[in-house]
C-alpha cells in the first residue's frame, strides 16, 4: 500500500500565517525543517492548517484547516485529539431558529471523494476545550483526526492571532473576531 508522507515546510507555515488563500503546493518537498506533517491516510493532503490564538481569558479556542481527498472514495473523520487542550470536538457554526450564528457539536465531518472540507472561522473547526494557559502567536499544536475506517490524520497547525476569513464572507467585517 502506498504511503503519503506529506512535508510541510517552515516556510509553508509562515505563508499560513500571513495569507489566506492557498499555501502553493511546490513547498511540499521541501523536508529541510523539523516542521513536518506526516499524513498517515493514503491519497489526503493538508493545507492551511492554523490555530486562533485565544481570545484572552478563555479556555478554548479552535483550529482551521483545509484537506483534500484525492482518492475515490469519501473520508469521513469522527473525531480527534491535539497536544495543546484536554478536549477536541468537531464543530459546525449554523444559524439558529433565532437567526443568531451557534457553533453546534457534530458527530462526523466528510471529506468528499475527490473534493477539500474546508474548516474556517465562521464554518466547520476543530473545536479545542480546557487549552493549555500562555499559548501565543507562532507556538504550534500537534492535531490527529481519526476516521471512521480507523486510520489517523495527523498534522501540525501554528498559532496565528488572524485566522483569516472565508472569502464570502469578506463584507461581514463586523463579525470578524466572533471567535470560531
Ligand atoms: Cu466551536
Amino acid at each position: 500500500m502506498k504511503k503519503i508522507i506529506l512535508a510541510l515546510s517552515a516556510v509553508a507555515f509562515i505563508s499560513a500565517c500571513s495569507q489566506k488563500t492557498s499555501t502553493p503546493a511546490a513547498q511540499s518537498n521541501d523536508i529541510a525543517t523539523n516542521e513536518v506533517a506526516a499524513i498517515e491516510t493514503d491519497g489526503i493532503k493538508i493545507e492551511n492548517p492554523r490555530v486562533r490564538v485565544p481570545m484572552g481569558g478563555t479556555d478554548k479556542t479552535a483550529a482551521y484547516v483545509t484537506i483534500h481527498n484525492s482518492t475515490d472514495k469519501a473520508v469521513v473523520i469522527v473525531g480527534g485529539e491535539n497536544d495543546l487542550s484536554k478536549r477536541t470536538e468537531l464543530h459546525t457554526h449554523e444559524k439558529s431558529a433565532d437567526g443568531m450564528m451557534q457553533m453546534r457539536k457534530v458527530d462526523s465531518f466528510e471529506v468528499p471523494a475527490g473534493g477539500d472540507l474546508v474548516l474556517e472561522p465562521m464554518g466547520k473547526h476543530i473545536m479545542m476545550f480546557e487549552i493549555k494557559p500562555g499559548l501565543k502567536e507562532g507556538d504550534v499544536a500537534k492535531i490527529t483526526l481519526n476516521t471512521a475506517d480507523g486510520k489517523k490524520i495527523k498534522f501540525e497547525a501554528p498559532l496565528v492571532v488572524d485566522p483569516g476569513q472565508p472569502a464570502a464572507m469578506g463584507e461581514m467585517k463586523g463579525m470578524k473576531n466572533s471567535g470560531h
